[in-house]
């Protein structure tokens, strides 16, 4: 008895702690195609799942211009001045890295795209 009271001490502590991390690239992606830039110099989340095909869209709410550059697709990199929105549909299950390349430090994100049948929608 007292022996599974510390597990799950353990493991409320574990999930304590997931639940505090701020949304880097390491946390666990959120299931959404939307992507906030609240102030300032960041994208939230940074981490999203969306399956195969999905067109995934940033919208710039900082006060200053960012942009989304394609890290693994291309290169590309997509203006977002402030108050303005952009997309990109994503195709390929698997990690696709993206950043801001003016502030490549700061703002970093990754969608992570499952295959279009491992995920029904709600
Ligand atoms: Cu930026």
């Amino acid at each position: 008895m007292r022996r599974a009271l510390a597990g799950a001490t353990v493991l409320a502590a574990v999930l304590l702690l997931g639940g505090c991390s701020t949304g880097g690239a390491d946390a666990s992606p959120v299931a959404t195609s939307q992507v906030n830039l609240p102030p300032s110099y960041r994208f939230e989340p940074a981490a999203i799942t969306v399956p195969d095909g999905t067109t995934v869209t940033w919208t710039n709410n900082d006060r200053f211009t960012h942009n989304v550059r394609l890290l693994d697709d291309g290169g590309d990199v997509l203006n977002l001045p402030t108050g303005e929105s952009v997309s990109f549909t994503f195709h390929g299950p698997g990690e696709h890295r993206y950043d801001c390349s003016f502030h490549p430090n700061d703002m970093s994100g990754v969608v992570v795209v499952t295959e279009a049948s491992a995920r029904a929608q709600p």
